[in-house]
């Protein structure tokens, strides 16, 4: 069974998000995703919407997901890779190159993004509406 491992917050679940776990997803016969907690969120300078358990009861409803696990500091990456006997790690390319020190442990993809949605532009737009 070959194992996927991406991270990220994924608040405000979009079309971005699901196109990213779906090809994850398509590299693998197992998807794990370390959901980021709203206390390692504050060390990203984001304040997700949902909390952390209804992020991951979000994603754990995505037929493409089959584990969620928290990501609680930046350098828990080698042990997940480790402990769950991960095959790839996988991140969107605005991530190009910042983890491949664990090729060393596995293989490591960073997929294009998709372009012309994020979270941050869903809740710049939402205000724009709202303040007219
Ligand atoms: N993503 C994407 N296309 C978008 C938006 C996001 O492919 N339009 C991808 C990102 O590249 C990332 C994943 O979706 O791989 C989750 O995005 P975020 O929730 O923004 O994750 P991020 O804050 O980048 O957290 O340790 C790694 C960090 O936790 C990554």
């Amino acid at each position: 069974m070959k194992k996927v491992l991406t991270y990220g917050t994924f608040d405000l679940l979009h079309f971005g998000h699901i196109n990213l776990l779906r090809r994850a997803k398509e590299l693998g016969d197992y998807l794990i995703v370390g959901l980021s907690t709203d206390e390692f969120n504050k060390g990203k300078n984001k304040q997700a919407y949902h909390s952390y358990e209804n992020r991951k009861l979000i994603l754990e409803s995505i037929r493409f997901v089959d584990e969620v696990i928290p990501e609680n500091t930046w350098d828990q990456k080698v042990k997940d890779v480790i402990e769950h006997d991960v095959d790839i790690f996988v991140m969107g390319d605005d991530w190009e190159g910042k983890f491949d020190f664990l090729k060393e442990y596995c293989e490591v993809v960073y997929l294009p993004r998709t372009i012309g949605i994020s979270t941050s532009k869903i809740k710049n737009d939402l205000n724009m509406v709202k303040n007219g």
